[in-house]
């Protein structure tokens, strides 16, 4: 019957197809696709369809091998540890190609390392490839992945091939994005663009580095390039998340940024929510906050306040575009949540935990004795002898002072399964945005919430925005970091002219939504959290949602419209200090924006649009005002 089978197998030279027709492919993908086996050589070549055989064939082979582990608890759940040296973005090695260096990075000030994206000349990405890429997956299977970010043949979606040797990273893509062979359809149909990813573990057999915990990978030679112009990604060594699942920041964000800027829409780091209040007024949402300050937390909110009710459209990223209405739209590009597993739990995100009882999975966790998943933030769950293995391996019961799972663990789920997705999560038109938050981990001086005096103020907001680093990329220990727009790592192209974009998009017949500032993470002297965050944050988004209508509830302070006292509902949260919540030290502020005009003098130079060096001129001078 195998011998049978075996004379319908195609063949590309001498490397099978072992699954898939490489000629159903269009004429275009099957060019890049041949190249790259030349490339990379690999043992055969799969190509996906994204049906449950496929991914419980793919589960089935990677529990024998130990890659992944079942959860014994619940229905399709897995575990799956990296080698420890492959557990976070890695900034650092990521990089923008172009011919011209400007088109990718501002002209920072003499004597300055840039941080709003790192530029990489064609000749020396071409040096780096060489030492990379040829002969990389020897013995692997190549996979090739068709998906569309976005609903499948909508106007605002877009289309990537991801070509990869690693299977977890084709179990993933299959969560985060809509892989489907009906985009070949949609290619053939329209003009046939596509966005190139070619994604590696860098790693081919026989095996050059010791395999640890079944994870191949090549942390020396990590290289995650972006190439704008050709509308390309290749990303080689790391199988973690934001490194090679490629639909996610490296197309929906660096690339999409570019096609943004260059079609007119906006590609951003934002979750997108819907709060109804009591009085069944629906209002769209979106918030940019850093990795790891909340987004996915706050999108799957459950309201502490009676009345209220929160559904999700996305969590991770949003593409927005203004109609010719002037209202500005959303989608989410993504069709699962990648999201931070310690600190979620029962209390802070209930819906989350609905969300993966079933077909997840889960990255560098713990698990219980008897196939629960663990980590920080669950230690209710389990009894003072239960018996925890963590994401190390090693043996860990309440009380151990180690961390049971990494701190940047995550759970991977389809968003299809929350259970409060709005009924147009996957609308084609997108959802009508009706203000932007922006906010930070800020232990320090910044209030709980306030509003940008207007469009131009909120874009300096952004551009000034600042947070703890996290464990989400590779920064050790704790320090308050220049994150602006919480785009960082994300940005495709020079940041100043990104400013610019933003800051041009107010013109007729455009409704510029109000921009806010938030921070949950405010401590009082004895480094205790001020505000309780999580579902209580519903009390803030609702005074949101009042200064949207216009209420009159805010009150002007040198760095922008703070509540009045009283209007933000506390009704039975017991103690809020909202003095000290709301204060805005001078000294601090002082030397604040002074900092920050520097950072963002240093770091765009001549490219800093002039009205944001006159906001930031007008804030300070506020500031000493007061
Ligand atoms: P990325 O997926 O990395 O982009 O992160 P994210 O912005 O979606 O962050 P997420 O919602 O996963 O939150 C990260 C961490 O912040 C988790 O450990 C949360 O428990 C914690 N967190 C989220 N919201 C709040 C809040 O309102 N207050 C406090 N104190 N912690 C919060
Ligand atoms: C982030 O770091 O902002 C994430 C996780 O959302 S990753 O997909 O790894 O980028
Ligand atoms: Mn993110």
């Amino acid at each position: 019957f195998v011998e049978h089978r075996e004379v319908f197998i195609e063949h590309y030279g001498e490397v099978p197809i072992v699954k898939g027709s490489f000629n159903d492919m269009p004429k275009n993908v099957q060019a890049w696709v041949a190249s790259k086996i030349d490339l990379c050589k690999p043992r055969g070549v799969y190509i996906c369809d994204g049906s449950q055989e496929e991914a419980e064939t793919i589960i089935h082979k990677l529990e024998e091998r130990g890659t992944l582990h079942k959860l014994k608890a619940y229905e399709n759940n897995y575990i799956c540890k990296t080698d420890p040296k492959d557990v976070a973005r890695v900034e650092g090695l990521t990089y923008i190609v172009s011919h011209n260096k400007h088109d990718s990075v501002p002209h920072v000030r003499p004597n300055t390392k840039g941080i709003l994206a790192q530029w990489m000349s064609y000749a020396e990405a071409e040096k780096l490839n060489m030492d990379r890429w040829p002969g990389c997956m020897a013995g692997r299977m190549m996979y090739v992945i068709p998906f569309s970010m976005g609903p499948v043949g909508s106007p605002l979606s877009k289309i990537g091939v991801q070509v990869t040797d690693s299977n977890y990273v084709l179990l993933c893509m299959r969560i985060m994005t809509r892989v489907t062979p009906k985009v070949w359809d949609v290619l053939k149909k329209g003009k046939g663009d596509f966005v190139k990813c070619l994604h590696s573990m860098g790693s081919p057999r026989p095996n050059q580095r010791k395999v640890i915990n079944h994870w191949p990978c090549n942390p020396d030679k990590v290289l995650i390039l972006h190439y704008p112009e050709e509308r390309k990604v290749t990303s080689f060594g790391s199988g973690y998340g934001g490194n090679s699942l490629l639909g996610k920041k490296c197309f929906a964000l660096r690339i999409a940024g570019v096609i943004a800027r260059d079609e007119g829409w906006l590609a951003e780091h934002m979750l997108i929510m819907s709060v109804t209040n009591p009085k069944g007024q629906e209002k769209f949402i979106a918030a940019a906050f850093p990795s790891a300050c909340g987004k996915t937390n706050m999108a799957l909110l459950t309201p502490t306040i009676p009345g209220y009710k929160v559904q999700c459209i996305g969590d991770d990223i949003a593409w927005m575009r203004f109609e010719e209405n002037g209202e500005l739209r959303g989608i989410n590009p993504e069709a699962g949540f990648f999201g931070v597993a310690p600190g979620t739990n029962e209390k802070t995100n209930p819906i989350a935990v609905q969300t993966f009882q079933s077909n997840s999975i889960f990255t560098n966790v713990a698990e219980t004795e008897d196939g629960h998943f663990f980590w920080e933030g669950m230690e209710d769950k389990i009894s003072d002898d239960t018996e925890v293995v963590t994401w190390l391996g090693g043996k860990w019961k309440k009380g151990n002072p180690e961390k049971a799972a990494h701190p940047n663990s995550r759970f991977c789920t389809p968003a299809g399964q929350c259970p409060i997705m709005h009924p147009m999560w996957e609308d084609p038109k997108g959802v009508p945005i009706s203000a932007i938050i922006f906010g930070g981990r800020r232990p320090e001086g910044v209030p709980l919430v306030l509003e940008a005096f207007d469009w131009k103020h909120g874009v300096m907001l952004g551009a000034q925005l600042k947070s703890e680093t996290t464990a989400a990329a590779e920064f050790k220990g704790k320090k308050i970091m220049h994150d602006p727009m919480a785009m960082r790592p994300f940005i495709g192209y020079n940041f100043g002219k990104y400013l610019d974009h933003w800051l041009e998009v107010e013109k007729p017949p455009h409704k510029v939504p109000k921009i806010f500032h938030v921070n949950w993470f405010r401590v009082d002297s004895t480094g205790k959290f001020l505000w309780p965050g999580f579902g209580d944050n519903i009390r803030v988004l609702d005074w949101i949602m009042r200064r949207v209508d216009g209420e009159d509830i805010a009150v002007e302070s040198p760095i922008g419209l703070l509540p009045k006292k009283g209007s933000i509902n506390l009704d039975g949260l017991g103690e809020i200090n909202w003095d000290e919540l709301f204060s805005i030290p001078k000294d601090y502020w002082l030397a604040d924006i002074k900092e920050t005009m520097k950072f963002l003098d240093d770091q765009t130079g001549e490219d800093l649009p002039q009205v944001v060096r006159d906001e930031l001129q007008k804030q300070a001078d506020r500031i000493n005002a007061m």
